[in-house]
């Protein structure tokens, strides 16, 4: 079997591609997907690629996570800066997580600069465009697969 990689995105990222370009780029999130599906074979790894605007349901995919899989990608959009409870979820799973923003937070209003996910993040990806998630993935299929 495959070592299977969780790729969780936040709120709002349905739109990707369709609004705000100039900050997010022309792809969409099923071009991402679609992106790290082909990735995942070459790097012999399974994608679950998820997006939703509820947090409890990105908490109920982090609790499927740790049953069913090696590693989590998340882009927790704006509940990077504001959720306790992702945080409190992510650090009951016990294999590498990944934190990956499109934009560079740095760069942008204070209040992106304090992400609550970094405090459980193994490594964190922010300003590499949509570019970032496959540069994740491949730290990941790395992290997940013995030498
Ligand atoms: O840069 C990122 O990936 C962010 O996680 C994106 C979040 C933002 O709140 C974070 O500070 C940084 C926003 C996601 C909204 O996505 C949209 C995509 C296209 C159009 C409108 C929103």
């Amino acid at each position: 079997m495959k070592p299977v990689v969780m790729v969780l995105n936040g709120p709002n990222l349905n739109l990707l591609g369709k609004r705000q370009p100039e900050i997010y780029g022309h792809e969409t999130l099923d071009d991402v997907r679609a992106d790290l599906q082909a990735l995942a074979g070459e790097l012999g790894v399974q994608v679950r690629f998820h997006q939703s605007n509820r947090e409890y349901e990105l908490i109920d995919w982090i609790h499927e996570a740790r049953e069913t899989c090696a590693a989590i990608i998340i882009n927790p959009a704006a509940f990077t800066h504001t959720s306790v409870a992702i945080l409190d979820a992510l650090n009951t799973f016990e294999g590498p997580v990944l934190e990956v923003h499109i934009s560079n937070v740095h760069k942008r209003e204070a209040f992106r600069h304090h992400s609550y996910v970094s405090l459980r993040a193994d490594g964190v990806i922010a300003g590499f465009g949509t570019q970032g998630y496959a540069l994740a993935l491949r730290r990941a299929a790395r992290l997940a697969t013995p030498a």
